[in-house]
């Protein structure tokens, strides 16, 4: 695991997911779903804290709003939640409400990296902290933001190639991959694909020979498939950006004639239940995991900002990887 001087590495936050997984209709909520007034935090003490959500694109974003619910709950923060359904545009206008209701602290899941230097300086003239959550903004000037806590997502993906890399080192010929990208513009699309690339630069038969976008969504990942297998007679490998993507391609891939895990290696990244079930059933051949369980600690940093303590400028996950044996022994404990 890499350490750095202000790194905080996270574990054992497991419990609060307990809970979450029986809020699962609570997590399937449209637009600013909380019902509680922001801008009171003067009135009854309690710290109020605007949150704006990617959306419902898949399994890890499902139990990331579940934790970051259930830790405001049990940390006794007020939650303005809003959910953004993957458009920057919704999210910008999330912020402009928070900053108008004068809520406390502002947090947020970028949905792309670029763009948000406006909006983050209104709310710093606001003199609102903002905690960036889960995926990183590409703004030079990081005053703009307090802190960022989430998942190193270049080593995921180096993570996912130095696996592959292992595996085909006895190869002769070509090794043909295609990859699932995420949402594009998003930092774990971008960051994924650029520390896989490094990885399996190691090994010149190690191709990537057709890469796109499936949003990070089932319904993306199988039809970008389809269109992956119509185009190319010889796949022999699918890097998918999440789980979810690769379940998708799953249908595609067995809509073909083909064996999913063998006749195609399938490696994707979250390690949320239905993948760590695909990876155990020997659909998937490796996971490497990115925890969405933030939500305690991204309380624990609220209240920080809130109380003008220094918090660390980057709080980073502490994760693993998965094989198919390993997905086995975990996936009975597995809180997500
Ligand atoms: O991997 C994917 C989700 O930002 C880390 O977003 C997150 C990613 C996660 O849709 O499943």
């Amino acid at each position: 695991m890499r350490k750095t001087g202000t790194t905080i590495t996270r574990r054992g936050f497991g419990a609060i997911l307990a809970a979450g997984l029986m809020a699962t209709s609570l997590a399937a909520c449209g637009n600013s779903d909380t019902g509680s007034e922001a801008g009171d935090s003067k009135g009854d003490g309690q710290i109020v804290l605007g949150f704006s959500q990617v959306g419902a694109e898949s399994g890890w974003r499902t139990a990331n709003t579940n934790s970051i619910k259930e830790s405001a709950e049990k940390a006794g923060i007020k939650l303005q939640f809003d959910d953004a359904q993957q458009k920057q545009e919704n999210q910008i206008k999330a912020i402009r409400n928070f900053i108008q209701q004068k809520v406390d602290v502002i947090a947020f899941s970028p949905v792309v990296e670029s763009g948000w230097d406006t909006v983050l300086k209104e709310a710093k003239d606001a003199k609102i902290p903002v905690i960036l959550t889960d995926r990183a903004v590409d703004s030079a000037d990081k005053s703009l933001y307090k802190t960022f806590i989430g998942s190193d997502f270049v080593k995921e993906g180096r993570l996912a190639g130095e696996w592959l890399v292992e595996q085909k080192k006895a190869a002769t010929g070509p090794v043909n991959i295609v990859e699932l990208q995420g949402t594009t513009g998003s930092a774990p699309a971008n960051d994924r694909k650029k520390g896989f690339a490094e990885a399996i630069a190691a090994n010149p038969n190690l191709k990537v020979v057709a890469s796109q976008s499936g949003d990070f969504t089932r319904a993306g990942g199988k039809q970008v498939m389809e269109q992956f297998l119509k185009a190319n007679p010889k796949i022999d490998v699918l890097f998918a950006h999440n789980d979810d993507m690769g379940l998708g391609a799953l249908e595609a891939i067995t809509a073909a004639g083909k064996v999913p895990g063998k006749d195609i290696t399938i490696i994707t990244i979250d390690a949320v239940k239905d993948g760590m079930q695909a990876l155990a059933d020997g659909k998937f051949n490796f996971i490497a995991e990115c925890s969405p369980l933030l939500g305690d600690q991204l309380m624990d940093l609220v209240k920080k900002v809130k109380a003008g303590e220094e918090v660390p400028a980057r709080v980073e996950t502490q994760e693993t990887t998965f094989t198919q044996e390993q997905a086995k022994a975990a996936l009975p404990t597995r809180k997500y």
